[in-house]
């Protein structure tokens, strides 16, 4: 028999091989990745700090989470089953529609769910779909017309989505068809170049230029792929000496001196890509549009619902001081290992970062009108479009600790 290429090595492989791709066609993403390793280096270096406290340098080296967006539940199944290849299953529900700066999306996350499986490699990809029938956004000639385009196009070709269900039926695939697998899904996330139909592009970019990135064009793409620093505020400050504007903040909790609770992240500007359009009278030119960025983050430990109101209630100053007050309060997920508390890292997403970061990308804001009916979604919705259970984070930390 031949040796299989398992779902764990799979997803390590797919990793790199995005990370490869939107190197070459990000380039400022390559300065993101070089600068948090020196960060994380010099992190490992200093006296009397445990670096490795939110998981070893090798994990966090790897570490990558990427950003997706499809167009119709097909799309989502689709995805489910090419994450599920790679041992990434979903994870959470996200509604952005709620968001102070609402987005046409919900969303959930892929990413192992075993903690050895995170241990070895947790890639994560942040996987929104549009909601075309919500009237807040899209009138009906539009959700008509964007129901007609999305369900003419495809995103995952036959052969893709055999070897991945092939790989998760077989916990795997031989050499060649986990080569032949890689390649084909990481060229279906590679910017396309096929000329986009300008007047459509524009119309849906007057609503939302999420819509308009989803729904404008015939393929799909990475939006961007976030490496792990170890130190977020030290990073924000070089990559701004470096030459590279950053957003004006870091998303997520303020830095304090007690524990790192949950995700906090910043981004660069959208860049302008230069893009093949087809013009109103026929012909073909170029333009640029900005919808790709580079983002990185940094990870705590993951909170508790209890510890998770209370953070969302604002109240990071009413947080304790140590690992072992926020163990007793049961505010935050730590696991014993040989009588030392070992935090439980978060391995999620924060809405209201995800909408900051979207929004702070956007090229111009979207058009909502609230008094206008929403298309309900929820995470049943979401998990009948995924053909697969939709994991609940909290269940999943609960058994992490082992207290469920
Ligand atoms: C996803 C934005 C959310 C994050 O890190 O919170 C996200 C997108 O831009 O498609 O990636
Ligand atoms: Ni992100």
């Amino acid at each position: 028999m031949t040796e299989r290429v398992d779902p764990g090595e799979l997803r390590a492989r797919f990793a790199r091989s995005l990370s490869q791709l939107y190197g070459s066609e990000v380039p400022a993403y390559t300065t993101l990745v070089e600068v948090c390793e020196e960060i994380n280096a010099e992190v490992l270096d200093r006296p009397g700090v445990d670096a490795e406290r939110f998981g070893s340098i090798d994990r966090v080296t790897a570490e990558r989470h990427g950003a997706i967006r499809v167009g119709t539940a097909e799309e989502l199944g689709q995805v489910a089953r090419i994450f599920g290849a790679c041992g990434m299953y979903p994870v959470g529900f996200y509604d952005l529609r709620e968001a102070t700066v609402p987005i046409p999306v919900v969303s959930c996350a892929f990413r192992p769910i075993e903690e050895a499986e995170l241990a070895a490699n947790p890639f994560r990809v942040f996987t929104s779909v549009l909601v075309i029938d919500d009237r807040r956004f899209f009138d009906e000639r539009l959700t008509d017309e964007l129901g007609e385009f999305l369900a003419a196009r495809r995103l995952f070709d036959d052969e893709l989505l055999e070897l991945a269900d092939a790989a998760e039926r077989d916990g795997g695939l031989s050499e060649d068809r986990a080569a032949r697998f890689l390649k084909l899904a990481t060229e279906a996330f590679a910017l396309s170049p096929e000329p986009i139909d300008r007047a459509w592009y524009e119309r849906l970019e007057a609503v939302s230029s999420v819509a308009a990135d989803i729904g404008g064009v015939r393929s799909t793409h990475i939006n961007h792929l976030t490496p792990r620093v170890l130190d977020i505020d030290a990073l924000y400050a070089r990559m701004q000496r470096r030459g590279i504007t950053m957003i004006d903040a870091i998303q997520g909790p303020p830095r304090t001196d007690k524990p790192d609770v949950l995700l906090r992240q910043t981004s660069f500007r959208a860049l302008a890509e230069p893009r093949a359009f087809v013009e109103p009278d026929g012909s073909v030119g170029t333009g640029e549009l900005r919808v790709r960025f580079g983002e990185v983050e940094a990870r705590g430990v993951a909170l508790t619902r209890a510890g998770r109101e209370l953070y969302d209630s604002g109240g990071i100053d009413a947080f304790p001081d140590t690992d072992e007050e926020l163990d007793a309060a049961d505010l935050a997920y730590y696991t014993r290992v040989d009588g030392a508390l070992k935090p439980i890292v978060y391995e999620d997403f924060l809405p209201r970062s995800a909408a900051g970061i979207f929004a702070s990308n956007l090229s111009r804001d979207t058009v909502a009108d609230a008094a206008q009916r929403a298309a309900s979604r929820d995470a049943a919705w979401l998990a009948e479009a995924l053909g697969r259970p939709l994991h609940d984070p909290y269940v999943l930390y609960d058994v992490q600790r082992g207290r469920a």
